[in-house]
């Protein structure tokens, strides 16, 4: 009986440190990424297929994401910063070097979208989706379809308007409007574009992200500053809406995925980028998220039905007024401060 015993109790010391390795090789991804930009099916695919588990959550503004990747002690393995934001992360050292022989899918990605400014040689993010910035309205709220950016200034729509939480976006679209270019630093521009913030805040309904989609859907608001693919979405789900950028020109923008440094698992978030560059995930997501793609093959599967959409993929004469969003290094802090300031003399 002793003797048994003894046996069960090796046995058991001998095993327990395997029981212990097989609980440590289950690993889980942060996944921190802006709301409705993935479909959720996607992600139960990719854990099934794995065995990785993946904690996914949301943020609605680019500064939003660096303020809590700067704070936080919440190691995250994969996000998904816009151009100028990959850029500024890239000069802050707070992104990984990608593996690309770990990643074989993203020979998919279109060769033209691998040579973008932000990231010369995509040694930190393999572009995700690209879009622009424009006017979703309401077709049954408006006397005529919007002509130009000074709709969302008109008085006819006093608190029928939305537009965008988010510094960046909102003060750029101010400057486009005046006739300056987005990635200002002139302090004449940036005071002339704040003060026409501060005026069209009495029309405005509310500053939102997320929030807004369904309020355009519901018909609560009669236009809203929005990104394509939101625009996309919306229109998806209520036909009276229509999207339109402005002749003035707008923001033209590439969002990529890419691994902060202080991920704990960076093979399997270069697994899960690489799953995410496959051809039928890249279709499935852009079905279910509304923006444009880089991935060729993905594009190559959907066919006309992707190439039909011109409010995802709009013509090269509205991409040519548009500009691209720069790191604007230490004057950053200018747009922080007038967003401020906008914001406070709202409420
Ligand atoms: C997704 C937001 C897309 C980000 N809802 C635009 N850069």
């Amino acid at each position: 009986m002793k003797k048994v015993l003894l046996t069960l109790l090796a046995l058991y010391l001998a095993l327990c440190p395997l029981a212990l390795a097989a609980a440590e090789e289950q690993v889980t991804l942060n996944v921190y990424n802006w709301g409705d930009y993935i479909d959720p099916d996607t992600l139960a695919v990719f854990e099934e297929r794995t065995g990785i588990r993946i904690n996914y959550e949301l943020y609605e503004t680019n500064e939003d994401m660096y303020t809590k990747l700067k704070k936080s002690k919440t190691s995250y393995d994969v996000i998904f910063p816009s151009d100028y934001m990959v850029e500024r992360m890239i000069h802050e050292e707070m992104l990984l070097p990608l593996d690309y022989t770990a990643m074989p899918y993203t020979q998919n990605i279109d060769p033209r979208f691998l040579n973008a400014s932000y990231d010369p040689t995509h040694a930190y993010s393999v572009p995700y989706t690209w879009g622009t910035m424009g006017i979703l309205y309401n077709t049954t709220m408006v006397d005529e379809a919007p002509a130009d950016w000074d709709a969302l200034w008109d008085a006819r729509y006093d608190k029928s308007i939305l537009m965008l939480n988010s510094p960046r976006d909102t003060i750029g679209i101010a400057l486009k409007r005046l006739g300056h270019s987005l990635n200002s630093i002139n302090p004449t521009e940036l005071e002339e574009a704040k003060q026409s913030l501060i005026a069209q805040s009495a029309l405005v309904l509310a500053y939102v992200v997320d929030e807004g989609k369904d309020k355009m859907v519901s018909g609560e608001a009669a236009l809203a500053l929005v990104w394509s693919g939101d625009a996309q979405y919306c229109i998806e789900r209520n036909p009276e809406l229509a999207y339109v950028v402005p002749p003035e020109g707008s923001n033209l923008f590439f969002d990529a995925i890419c691994v902060p440094t202080s991920s704990k698992h960076p093979a399997e978030a270069m697994r899960f980028i690489d799953f995410l560059c496959e051809a039928d995930i890249a279709a499935q997501n852009y079905e279910y998220v509304g923006y444009a793609i880089p991935n060729s093959a993905a594009v190559e599967l959907m066919g006309d039905a992707y190439a039909a959409s011109a409010v995802s993929n709009p013509p090269d004469e509205t991409l040519s007024r548009c500009e691209v969003f720069t790191n604007l290094g230490d004057d950053t802090r200018i747009y922080d401060r007038i967003w401020t300031e906008i914001i406070t003399s709202i409420y």
